[in-house]
This record gives structure tokens, C-alpha cells and sequence, in this order.
């Protein structure tokens, strides 16, 4: 079982609306304030989404390169950018993502219904950019939504060997309505089946939140929070701050016995390269 907790924030995704919601960071300010508070907490990776002016979800490249400078001057994280991006944006725009030259993307192993819409992931646009993260060394964290992308990853890395990093570490994405359910038998199923020596975070959607974050902290896995993937920090309670769900992860971790990683050690484990000085 690993020794310390790597702990995600996704503080904002490409669904919630601000109007409905203040509290999510929106502008660059909000995101770096936002950012720097996570990290405080416990934090070593972040995982981003932009809004543009009006707040909606964009992925200008222009403002997504500004987004990385902004949070590596701000902070230590691991800036990872999601080429996921709203279900309505194509597959060019998120090919262009690594343009921005993250530390990180996430990389999602197969398409799933995402509540009414959906997350279009094809095999030929999985492979176009599990070869540009291969080319541009970007660590890629394969998001898995459902079984099936499973044993997508598994392909993809028969196919195309090892990613940036040399090191395979997944995001299990649970209780989606439309991918696998958020519970610990799934997650256990969803572990099993895992290539060798892969490490992994999980998140649950929603009121799935705790169940999945206490069984990965049982089964020894890594832990993404944020508001991207639960808008309630208890029942008829809105979550107040991104930076009390990265607060309870971490005390949850530390009670565990497990205690945060640093963004230094998370880039060790993740095998992406120290910042130059
Ligand atoms: N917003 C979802 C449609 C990712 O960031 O890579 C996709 C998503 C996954 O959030
Ligand atoms: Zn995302």
C-alpha cells in the first residue's frame, strides 16, 4: 500500500453554472486564489478547466497557455489540463490543449453516456492523443468511466507502449449517470482489472463522493476532490470553499495513516520531471 496520499483538486469542470453556484473559481484570479488554498490543504496535482469571460467553459488556447503560466508562478502543483473539456467541444480543439504545454492532461479510455449528453471518446481520437501526449512528453492520467475503458487503456498501451513518465497512473471516475456506479464493489472490480503496476486516484460523483473516497482510501488508492465533481460537502449543505474538500481528504488520509504527498513527491511518483529552477 503506498506510504502517502496524492491528492486532486478539480475545483471547477465544464457543467456547474456560476450563477448557480458562486463559489466556483471562474476567472484566473479565482482559479489561482483557489489553487494556492488546495495546496495549503493538502493538494499536489490540479486538474483544469477554464471559463471564459461570460463564465461558460472554453478551451482558447491563448487562455489556457496564461492559465498555466499564472498557476505555476502561483503555486508548486502539477498543472494538469483537461483535454476532456465540455461534451460539446470537438476533437481538434481538444487535440489543442497540449499546445498550452501542461505538466499533465487527462486522458479518457472510451465514450460514456454523461447524464443527458454525451462524453464522445472514439479509439481513433484516444490514439491521436495518447500520441501527441507521447510526443510532446505530457504525463497523461487515463480517466476510466467505465469498465470498458479498462480494457481500452489496456490496448492502448499494447499498442503504443508506455506514456510520458514511463509510469501509468489512472483516474477512476465514478458514478457518472451513465458509467459505472460509485460504490466499492465497482471500485474493487475497476482496481482488479487494472494493467500491472498501475497506481490510481478515484472520485466520486456527487453523493457518491464519500463511499468511493473512503474505499480508495481503503484499497490503498489516491484521492481526487473538488468542485468539477460534488457541489455538497454534506446533506443540504453546499460546499463553501474547493479548499474544504482538499481539508477533508487530507485529514481523512492522515487518519489513514497516509499522510498528503507534496507536489515534489507527486511528481517523483508520477514520473514528470521536476520544474526547472
Ligand atoms: N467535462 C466532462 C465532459 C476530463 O476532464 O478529462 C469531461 C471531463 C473529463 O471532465
Ligand atoms: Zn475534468
Amino acid at each position: 500500500m503506498a506510504a502517502s496520499t496524492l491528492i486532486t483538486v478539480a475545483p471547477t469542470g465544464a457543467e456547474a453554472d456560476k450563477a448557480q453556484v458562486p463559489a466556483l473559481p471562474v476567472t484566473l484570479d479565482e482559479l489561482v486564489a483557489t489553487a494556492k488554498e488546495c495546496e495549503a490543504a493538502g493538494a499536489a496535482v490540479i486538474h483544469v478547466h477554464i471559463r471564459d469571460r461570460t463564465a461558460q467553459p472554453t478551451l482558447d488556447r491563448a487562455l489556457l497557455t496564461d492559465t498555466v503560466a499564472a498557476l505555476r508562478a502561483g503555486t508548486d502543483l502539477i498543472v494538469q489540463l483537461s483535454t476532456g473539456g465540455a461534451v460539446t467541444d470537438g476533437f481538434a480543439d481538444r487535440l489543442g490543449v497540449l499546445d498550452a504545454a501542461p505538466d499533465a492532461c487527462s486522458l479518457t479510455c472510451g465514450t460514456v453516456n454523461f447524464g443527458d449528453a454525451v462524453f464522445s471518446n472514439p479509439w481513433t481520437f484516444i490514439k491521436e492523443l495518447y500520441q501527441l501526449t507521447q510526443e510532446r512528453q505530457v504525463v497523461p492520467e487515463f480517466e476510466l468511466f467505465d469498465l470498458g475503458h479498462v480494457a481500452t487503456l489496456h490496448r492502448l498501451l499494447g499498442e503504443f507502449g508506455p506514456p510520458a513518465g514511463g509510469h501509468v497512473h489512472c483516474d477512476l471516475v465514478m458514478g457518472v449517470p451513465g458509467g459505472m456506479p460509485g460504490d466499492v464493489a465497482t471500485l474493487a472490480a475497476a482496481v482488479a482489472a487494472l494493467p500491472a503496476g498501475a497506481t490510481w486516484s478515484a472520485t466520486g460523483i456527487g453523493r457518491t463522493t464519500l463511499p468511493v473516497l473512503f474505499g480508495a482510501l481503503g484499497a490503498g488508492g489516491h484521492l481526487r476532490v473538488g468542485m468539477e465533481d460534488t457541489l455538497s460537502f454534506a446533506r443540504g449543505r453546499p460546499v463553501a470553499r474547493n479548499a474544504e474538500l482538499v481539508e477533508r481528504a487530507a485529514e481523512l488520509a492522515r487518519l489513514a495513516q497516509r499522510s498528503p504527498m507534496g507536489p515534489a513527491e507527486a511528481r517523483d511518483f508520477l514520473g514528470i520531471p521536476a520544474r526547472p529552477a
